[in-house]
């Protein structure tokens, strides 16, 4: 099989934040699209598609109006096919309760998704002291999830807390999300020691249930301490005890053993339903001398035993 074509998406003012601090991780291992009513707040974006929602730009963006961002979005159908042409996979990053990414994001998932590209969507949801945001958020993420494969909700309360925890400013504290991405693009990019690859990908997303996306780094011999770091990220809690389906990627420096390997994989998946499919991937950089990093896509979670 060819190597996969990838897509990063951001839509609105925080997702394109993000999208391009991921970006920027990734290299040229995957394309960028940024959407937003002024994409232009976005520091340099290098590289990249932008899609402007309207003709008159305006620093109110879609004014928290989804409706008004879906509909702009549907307005853009040509040019979003010249971008999907080449690409299997979409990651898409948002936020929701605004009106940009609210209207737009489920719209450009549903859009990927009529193309054939399998959508890994990541969607953070409004704080809990903003109400009325969080009933559009609702509504959206709805949507979302019904046009993505995987859609993962990111609660902006924890990303707030853990940012305040060390000291950065949350909506550029998502240094999670940014790790998650790089993780996932170097999985699917077929860089490693046992690779992995879209078919692989597609097997454990189309299994029934919930699913879920985790990431982690740590000492190679804490295997369980990564495990811990990675169901305490800022996710909409998944229970992924007795899950069907994990894919798991292992990163570690050049000196990553075979013991470790299968220790820190066993630490991720020794809670899963008796039957689960397993797909375990490796690589080693020299970037991670002295740490493991694991990227695991769990599905299946949430179905009676
Ligand atoms: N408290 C607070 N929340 C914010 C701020 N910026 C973003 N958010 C949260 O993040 C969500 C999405 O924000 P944006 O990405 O800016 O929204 P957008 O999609 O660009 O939407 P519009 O600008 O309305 O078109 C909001 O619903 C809020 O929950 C901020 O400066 N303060
Ligand atoms: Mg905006």
């Amino acid at each position: 099989m060819e190597d996969a074509s990838l897509l990063l998406v951001g839509v609105g003012g925080l997702g394109c934040t993000w999208a391009n601090r991921a970006k920027m991780r990734c290299g040229t291992n995957v394309d960028l699209l940024l959407i937003d009513a002024d994409p232009s707040g976005v520091d340099s974006p290098t590289q990249a598609h932008v899609l402007t929602l309207g003709d008159s730009p305006d620093s109110s963006g879609c004014a928290s109006l989804p409706e008004l961002g879906e509909q702009r979005m549907r307005n853009l159908t040509q040019f979003v096919n010249r971008v999907l042409e080449p690409v299997e996979l979409v990651i898409l990053l948002t936020a929701l309760g605004g009106g940009s990414g609210s209207g737009a994001a489920p719209d450009m998932a549903r859009q990927a998704k009529r193309r054939g590209a399998l959508v890994l969507s990541i969607a953070a949801l409004p704080f809990d002291a903003q109400p009325s945001r969080r009933l559009v958020a609702e509504e959206a993420c709805t949507k979302l999830e019904k046009y993505s494969d995987v859609c993962v909700r990111l609660s902006l309360d924890r990303l707030a807390w853990q940012a305040r925890e060390r000291g950065v400013d949350w909506r550029l504290g998502a240094a999670w999300v940014e790790e998650l991405v790089e993780g996932l693009v170097a999985t699917i990019s077929k860089i490693g020691l046992i690779n992995l690859d879209l078919m692989d990908l597609r097997s454990i997303v189309q299994k029934e249930g919930r699913s879920t996306l985790l990431v982690a780094e740590g000492d190679p011999d804490s295997p369980m301490l990564i495990f811990q770091n990675a169901i305490r990220a800022p996710l909409y809690d998944v229970q992924i005890q007795g899950a069907r389906g994990c894919l798991i990627q292992v990163e570690g420096g050049i000196g990553m053993t075979i013991q470790q390997l299968e220790a820190v994989a066993s630490a991720f998946t020794s809670g899963l339903h008796r039957d689960a499919q397993v797909i375990l991937g490796a690589r080693t950089t020299s970037e991670l001398e002295g740490k493991i990093r694991v990227v695991a896509v769990i599905s299946g979670a949430g179905l009676p035993t």
